[in-house]
């Protein structure tokens, strides 16, 4: 029989690698988004600054949504034709996707839908799954879809009824 001493080492030991054991199988914090390349169907050019709004600014890091901001991506057309594609650089398994919406004009993101797939091409949704679909709700900035368990290396936003404008896409992934 061990000592108590010996005993209580190898219950640390156990304990040790549990705890690391969660950790593993956990939602990493890091958002990886922004190790992707962001493209969009078309992009609308804001025609007072001439600035172009972006897939990329989705993923710039900036959040506010704010029309004055310009930290938003717009695409021109609308409807579920419009399409947003993040491709990351490798499948991950991406265990939750927060999509900010814009502060101003909030409704558009109505039925906007969230894919999940592997090497998909913008408007093409073959093989992917689909993770949720947004219905606005006011006074409600970001809507989170968590405790996912889907491998991929697209994310695709499908536009819902409106133009599809993002304040910015989030996406964890389990840690390898
Ligand atoms: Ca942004």
């Amino acid at each position: 029989m061990d000592n108590p001493d010996f005993t209580m080492y190898k219950l640390l030991i156990l304990l040790f690698l549990g705890l690391q054991g969660r950790v593993n199988a956990s939602c990493t914090e890091k958002n990886i988004a922004r190790e992707g390349t962001a493209t969009q169907t078309d992009t609308y050019v804001d025609p007072i600054k001439n600035i172009s709004l972006s897939a990329a600014r989705a993923i710039d890091g900036i959040k506010h949504g704010r029309h004055y901001e310009f930290d938003f991506s717009h695409t021109i057309t609308g409807g579920p034709a419009a399409w947003w594609l993040l491709t990351l650089p490798r499948v991950c398994a991406i265990c939750q996707i927060t999509v900010y919406n814009r502060y101003d004009a909030p409704q558009r993101i109505n039925g906007v839908k969230i894919w999940v797939g592997v090497g998909l091409t913008g408007g093409n949704y073959d093989g992917a799954e689909l993770i949720g679909t947004i219905t606005y709700q006011s006074g409600t900035y970001l809507y989170d879809f968590s405790d996912l368990t889907v491998k991929g290396s697209s994310i695709q936003i499908q536009g819902g009824t409106s133009v599809l404008s993002l304040a910015e896409v989030e996406v964890f992934a389990d840690s390898e």
